[in-house]
């Protein structure tokens, strides 16, 4: 519980940008025109993540540029805002030809159902809002201390809940994003409004969120959306086939500082039941509650998991109820038996067809033998003025969804052509494996993250295929800092990294995104990794009980309860030293 100190701790720096900005204006539109630098100041730096975008460096090129007393390479990347990861034919083909006028030409898939461009020079920003709003996108709020991107059902047209499911996340984005118009004077030459008076935000207030926040709706039995990681989770309750309405989460969250156990990643807590039309004031009672509670004098310390972890769910709840006049009832919700998309052909019930392609990473890049970017530019030229189109998954993964049977041979046929049918063939570690991007253009990665990943994978296949483990799914998941974007912590085998070719270890979270796993080892290289996990490998393919999942035996079977196990080198994982008998009492 909290313990109230009477001397008041000094508010963040980002709490007086965001005060003294006029609702995000700050000074953006002018660094924005000014041709004389490659970057903005540091106060937009901060600024410029609510409006999407970050500014970053090629860290590849640091060195050398430095050794030339060279500046950085300074260019942005930009994040679409895209509830559930809808994207039309037609906004993909633009999307497709902006992502090849950047530095990296791809275009990346991320773990919340968007998109991102990656190298986007000073002087191409207003040029690429302006093209995205011409088709309808934008990046307001895809980053910042505002609800971000809302993560949803990536098939809606699969049953009739996961439509009223998708139509509440995409309810909620929409009641959730901020008033503030500066995106639109920034990028798109709007006026400011008349009088020059900067809008109300009712919900957020001046100085909107402590923190970012992040929702996402579930429709058991998958738990794609990782419900339990959110800010605010819904769980959809389905009784008799008809959606009822959902079980609330809160609290989740996982980013943490190695070294700093102030810090943590949390499973969210469950509040109860709550109907269908009860979605947006409670979301606007659990923002509003923590943007008074939150902590704004840390920002180690400013998401809503700790103001819960603080002041107690009991606390939290009653808040809640209170400023929403909604009363939980009791959870409902089923159970969570997935994460996995669901890959290759399958029949929507309104008789289309979706094609879930695997995509490692989510990187959308054309590279010699493997033309993803062209193949996937094709399918949504053959889509375009058709009811099809694609979906972002929570896995990095891409839906081609609401193909008519009559489509669906000439879809097979690119995919053929260019091979990417092989995609959804592969084991079953690598369809459920995850990456954040780290280098070369995140500022915060320790270590390689997206560039390590075909072969952290590859030799794991090989143990795996030696013990007949092919296809099995288990979850790999690796982050280049302990940030956790690629969810990390929920992963039944975890690496976080803390130096180069160094990762923190965790194994035996449960496959199903319920149960955090446990550090085994602070720092290990991936070769090590392989050696000391190999025998473990083996000892599952052997001693699993009927149906038991990977991220389960190793709890079961593999670590103590005490949760100190610790990887001697590569000799294994080595049980803590039994404790010493005390000497009997005199
Ligand atoms: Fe993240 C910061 C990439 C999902 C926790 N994240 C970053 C930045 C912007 C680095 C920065 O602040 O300078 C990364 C940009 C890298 C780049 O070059 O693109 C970055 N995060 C990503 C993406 C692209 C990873 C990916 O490979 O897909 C994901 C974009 C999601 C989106 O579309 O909105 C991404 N980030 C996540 C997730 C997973 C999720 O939301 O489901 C998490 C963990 C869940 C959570 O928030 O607790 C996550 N990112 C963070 C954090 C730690 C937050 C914390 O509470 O401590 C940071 C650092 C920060 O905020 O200070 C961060
Ligand atoms: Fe960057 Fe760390 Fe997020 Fe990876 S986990 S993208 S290294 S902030």
């Amino acid at each position: 519980m909290i313990s109230e100190s009477s001397a008041p701790k000094p508010l963040v720096a980002n709490e007086g940008i965001k005060s003294a900005s006029r609702h995000l204006r700050g000074n953006l539109k002018a660094e924005f025109a000014d041709a004389s630098t490659p970057n903005v100041s540091a106060d937009s730096e901060q600024l410029i993540k609510f409006h999407g975008t970050y500014i970053q460096d090629d860290r590849d090129q640091r060195i050398a540029l430095k050794k030339a007393g060279k500046d950085k390479a300074w260019m942005f990347m930009l994040r679409v805002r895209l509830p559930g990861g809808k994207a039309t034919p037609k906004q993909w083909l633009v999307l497709d030809e902006l992502a090849s006028q950047y530095q990296f030409p791809s275009l990346r898939l991320t773990t919340r159902q968007t998109f991102q461009f990656h190298g986007v020079l000073k002087g191409q920003m207003k040029p690429l809002v302006q093209r995205l709003h011409s088709i309808l996108l934008d990046a307001i709020a895809a980053c910042g201390d505002v609800n971000r991107n809302v993560m949803a059902p990536v098939n809606p047209e699969q049953s009739p809940v996961q439509e009223l499911v998708y139509q509440d996340a995409k309810g909620w984005s929409d009641y959730a994003l901020p008033k503030s118009r500066a995106y639109h004077e920034i990028f798109l030459d709007e006026e400011l409004v008349a009088g020059g008076e900067p809008e109300q935000e009712p919900m957020y207030g001046d100085t909107y969120l402590p923190r970012k926040f992040k929702t996402g709706f579930a429709v058991p039995p998958s738990n794609d959306v990782d419900v339990y990681s959110q800010d605010l989770g819904f769980i959809a309750v389905i009784e008799n086939g008809q959606l009822a309405g959902y079980d609330v989460t809160v609290g989740g969250g996982l980013g943490m500082s190695h070294g700093n156990e102030e810090t943590f990643p949390r499973i969210a807590d469950t509040l109860g039941f709550i109907t269908r039309d009860q979605v947006n004031a409670v979301g606007h009672a659990v923002i509003t509650t923590q943007r008074d509670h939150g902590d704004r004098t840390n920002r180690k310390h400013a998401r809503l998991k700790y103001t819960i972890a603080d002041r107690g769910i009991e606390w939290f709840k009653a808040e809640v109820e209170k400023r929403s006049g909604v009363t939980f009832g009791a959870p409902r919700a089923g159970k969570f038996t997935t994460i996995q998309d669901q890959h290759g052909w399958h029949q929507n019930a309104d008789g289309t067809w979706f094609y879930g392609l695997h995509i490692l990473s989510g990187r959308i890049i054309d590279r010699e033998g493997w033309m993803m970017k062209t193949a996937l530019r094709e399918i949504a030229q053959l889509l375009e003025g058709t009811r099809g189109d694609f979906r972002l998954t929570p896995s990095q993964n891409l839906t081609i969804s609401g193909v008519t049977p009559e489509l669906k041979a000439k879809v097979d046929a690119i995919l053929a052509k260019y091979g990417l049918e092989k995609e959804n063939e592969r084991s079953g570690l690598r369809l459920n494996a995850l990456s954040c991007v780290a280098l070369p253009t995140c500022g915060l990665a320790l270590a390689e993250s997206e560039r390590a990943l075909p072969d952290i994978v590859a030799k794991f296949e090989t143990v795996l295929d030696e013990c007949g483990l092919r296809h099995d799914a288990i979850s790999l998941r690796i982050t280049g800092c302990p940030n956790g974007c690629a969810r990390p912590y929920l992963a039944e085998i975890g690496f976080v990294g803390k130096a180069p070719n160094k990762y923190a270890l965790y194994l035996g979270a449960a496959y199903q995104g319920t149960r955090l796993n446990r550090l085994v080892a602070p720092s290990i290289t991936i070769d090590d990794a392989v050696k000391l996990l190999a025998p473990v490998i083996k000892r599952y393919a052997l001693e699993r009980q009927p149906g038991e999942k990977f991220g389960d035996f190793c709890e079961r079977a593999i670590l103590p309860q005490d949760a100190t196990f610790h990887a001697v080198g590569t000799g294994g994982l080595v049980p803590p030293a039994a404790p010493k008998p005390s000497a009997p009492a005199a």
